[in-house]
């Protein structure tokens, strides 16, 4: 077995781990990325593609452009289960070509010194004195294995979390993901039989019956091409998303054509909080492996660069005081939760209330702006709800609403704020994560007893 010698390795090319690469070019940190797909098949995985323009400016990464872009969005068109109201929520964004885009940061990363191996797959890491200090690897085009001693390792294996979950199940890192914390995804990209109409807008469909716990989106790609799927909760005894897609496809997709099917496949979301911690000792998760999706829209490609960046920032402390203990990376979490991880966290409540709805519930709720579009950019933007406490009474003592459900989205509001002054106090350091972690457990408990009532 070979050895080869690198301050980070990055598992995964992906957006997570591209973008990590990204910011860590030319620092003179040497980094290894590796993927086990080839070079040009790097960055392709089931994904609706879009991704709001802000991600770029806030991080400073270059928009996609040429081949990377697909089609400009304006906005989202949102259309309740009867699709009888339709909220248009304006916001930028792109509707890139995945591949392209993340190949383009590998390549800039890669001019600067960073180092990928395609065709390279992370079997396990390397354990001493509770301390990661590198990973096992094996390149199927040498089929040579090589084990990589670095002082980080940074799992950026999407949904496999290949390198964090084989590890002790005792360091807090190895967390997993339950079934309903999860929506399994199917989408195709299809040809549209005339011109898109409104390409520039993204659509969901939220329906209960055509895709439980999920929703259906039709995203263009141009004036001639959509991506079309939908995503249905999991460990719920659902149908796979595939059956819902055959069964009510020509609901959404009646104007696309089906005898051509130019990509299509289906992958899991997680949408949940985030890691409970996204470092500990040598090791840190980026991306889906550390559930950074947002729980309500089940977008995570800005978040996993978002990940990325604060990803390498602890890196590079790291590197200046020469700790790369859970103390010494712990920077990623601060950053990661101050910038993305809190709102996570209150959409997670958010997204277990909505899940238990019905079409009726959503349908009223949507029509009588028990919810208003305001308060959905409002939830989308920040992670809190605000509820005009004494407009919803009225309407309860009108007699025409609907009591248990404002009683719930009252405790929606109350415990989404509760998790995120829990996030706000998040510990300075690993040794105040355990306790911590159990109070934000009894949070979510009290929520769910709550819900179910
Ligand atoms: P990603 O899975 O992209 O990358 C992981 C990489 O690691 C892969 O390249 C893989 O080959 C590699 N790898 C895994 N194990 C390895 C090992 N052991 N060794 C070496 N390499 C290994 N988000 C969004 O923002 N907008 C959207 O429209 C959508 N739509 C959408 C639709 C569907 C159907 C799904 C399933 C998901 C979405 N998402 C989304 C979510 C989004 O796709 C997701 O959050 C990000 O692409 C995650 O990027 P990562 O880099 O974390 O993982
Ligand atoms: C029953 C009271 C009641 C309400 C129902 C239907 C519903 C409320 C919520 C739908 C959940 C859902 C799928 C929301 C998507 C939210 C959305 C449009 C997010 C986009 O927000 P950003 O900020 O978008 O990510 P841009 O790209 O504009 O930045
Ligand atoms: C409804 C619980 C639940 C899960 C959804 C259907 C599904 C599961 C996943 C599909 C994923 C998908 C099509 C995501 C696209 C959503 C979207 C509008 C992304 C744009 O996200 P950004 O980048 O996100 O605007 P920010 O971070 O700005 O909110």
């Amino acid at each position: 077995m070979g050895e080869l010698v690198y301050d980070v390795v990055i598992v995964g090319g992906g957006l997570a781990g591209a973008s990590t690469a990204w910011f860590l070019k030319g620092t003179g940190i040497r980094v290894l990325l590796i993927d086990s797909k080839p070079w040009g098949r790097i960055g392709d995985k089931p994904c609706g593609d879009a991704i709001s323009k802000d991600h770029f400016d806030d991080l400073g990464l270059p928009y996609p452009s040429g081949v990377e872009m697909e089609q400009k969005v304006a906005g989202i068109k949102l259309y309740s289960p009867d699709m009888r109201t339709v909220w248009t929520v304006k916001g930028e964004g792109f509707e890139i070509n995945a591949p392209a885009y993340t190949q383009r940061l590998l390549a800039e990363a890669r001019d600067k010194g960073v180092n990928v191996m395609d065709m390279t797959t992370a079997s396990e890491p390397v354990l001493s004195d509770g301390f990661v200090k590198g990973v096992k690897i094996f390149d199927r085009k040498s089929r040579r294995e090589y084990i990589v001693k670095s002082n980080v390792v940074i799992d950026a294996s999407g949904n496999s979390s290949s390198v964090r979950t084989r590890l002790p199940k005792e360091i807090p890192i190895t967390e997993s993901l339950d079934d309903r914390d999860a929506d399994i995804a199917y989408r195709e990209v299809l040809f549209s039989k005339g011109e898109v109409n409104e390409p520039d807008f993204l659509r969901i469909f939220v329906n209960q019956e055509t895709s439980p716990g999920g929703y259906w989106w039709y995203f263009p790609k141009g004036k001639d091409k959509v991506n079309i799927g939908l995503g249905v909760q999991g460990g719920m005894n659902y149908p796979n998303p595939h059956y819902f897609y055959e069964k009510y496809f020509d609901l959404y997709g009646a104007d696309l054509a089906r005898d051509k099917v130019l990509v299509k496949g289906g992958a899991l979301v997680p949408t949940r909080r985030p890691l409970t911690t996204l470092a500990w000792n040598g090791i840190m998760a980026v991306g889906d492996s550390a559930f950074t999706v947002n729980p309500v829209h089940g977008g995570g490609k800005g978040s996993a660069m978002i990940s990325g960046y604060c990803a390498a920032k602890a890196v590079m402390n790291a590197a200046e005081t020469g700790d790369f203990s859970a103390q010494g990376l712990w920077e990623v979490n601060l950053c990661y939760i101050s910038k993305y991880g809190a709102k996570q966290a209150s959409l997670d409540l958010f997204r277990r209330f909505l899940q238990q709805l019905s079409n009726e519930d959503i349908n009223y709720g949507m029509e009588k702006g028990l919810i208003k579009e305001s308060d959905l950019i409002e939830v989308s933007t920040y992670g809190s709800l605000k509820l005009s406490v004494a407009e919803k009474a009225s309407r309860l003592i009108m007699g025409i609403g609907r009591p248990s459900l404002l009683m719930k989205l009252k405790a929606v509001a109350e415990y989404m704020k509760k998790s995120k002054e829990h996030y706000m106090n998040y510990p300075k350091d690993p040794s105040g994560l355990a306790k911590w972690k159990s109070h934000l457990e009894e949070i979510y408990q009290e929520f769910h007893v709550l819900l179910h009532k």
